[in-house]
């Protein structure tokens, strides 16, 4: 009983370091997108999750900064957001060119967000005024991502990537569904109205409004990458 009890135990210590080290996802040729593809979707919900020893903060549930636009007639902020989804997203391919020093990710994702939203002025063309809670469902995220960066020695000699500015593209593919809480000081029959008007028209929304609120996001999660690659040599997590 004892020895096996003290195996055990030993096992999960192994498992433990093994883990805070750095997951094991394989080590691929950068350049080789077949390999490259299913390492990212092993390695994105362990990142999403959180790596501290490499300077990873938890990204699923991501704690939102403030966010707060003035586009097209809406004023519109967002605080205490909340994002959830990351993990599990599906990444659908990784490709990396070592000439032009890129790394393009795409991946496709459903994710949640809720927050305290205030919303004035116009959306599309019907006035809107609310203050409460915002639920948004979003289905079939499609982000297509392409991250330059540069090759720097550390003081062991070991190269690393460090990013240097990235740009994306988004679309939301199957749904966007609403739900807000006080809109239009809580007269039910205006926003029956508008929460039925936002629900047809999500597509439209999406496009109009989404920018600053993937915006937001993407900076989290870069400045996460920026803070994995610095801690962690190309050589550790690929041939290189
Ligand atoms: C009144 C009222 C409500 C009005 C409406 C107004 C309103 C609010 C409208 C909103 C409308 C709407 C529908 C909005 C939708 C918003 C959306 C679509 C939100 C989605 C949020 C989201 C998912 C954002 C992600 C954004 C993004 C571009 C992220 C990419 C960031 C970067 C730079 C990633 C780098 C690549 C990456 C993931 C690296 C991590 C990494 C991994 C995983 C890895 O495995 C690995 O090792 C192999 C690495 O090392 C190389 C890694 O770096």
């Amino acid at each position: 009983m004892g020895v096996i009890f003290k195996f055990v135990v030993s096992l999960m210590a192994v498992n433990y370091v093994y883990c805070a080290e750095l997951p094991d996802v394989g080590k691929c040729k950068l350049e080789d997108s077949a390999c490259m593809t299913p390492a990212f979707q092993k390695a994105f919900p362990l990142f999403m999750s959180g790596l501290p020893k490499q300077g990873v903060e938890e990204l699923d549930v991501m704690n939102m900064e403030d966010i707060a636009f003035d586009l097209s007639g809406l004023q519109f902020s967002l605080k205490e957001g909340k994002l959830k989804g990351l993990k599990a997203a599906t990444v659908d391919n990784v490709k990396w060119n070592l000439q032009k020093k890129t790394l393009s990710v795409s991946f496709h994702l459903d994710a949640s967000i809720k927050g305290h939203y205030v919303a004035s002025g116009r959306i599309l063309i019907l006035p809107i005024t609310g203050d409460g809670q915002m639920k948004l469902k979003l289905k079939n995220i499609l982000i297509k991502l392409v991250m330059h960066y540069e090759v720097e020695k550390d003081a062991e000699g070991k190269d690393h990537m460090i990013p240097t500015k990235y740009s994306f593209d988004f679309d939301v593919r199957d749904n966007a569904h609403f739900g807000l809480t006080n809109l239009f000081n809580g007269n039910k029959e205006l926003s029956d109205t508008m929460l039925k008007f936002l629900n047809e028209n999500w597509k439209q929304i999406s496009t109009e409004f989404g920018r600053p609120i993937v915006d937001s996001a993407s900076k989290k999660i870069y400045k996460n990458v920026k803070s994995f690659m610095k801690s962690v040599a190309i050589n550790d997590i690929a041939q290189y």
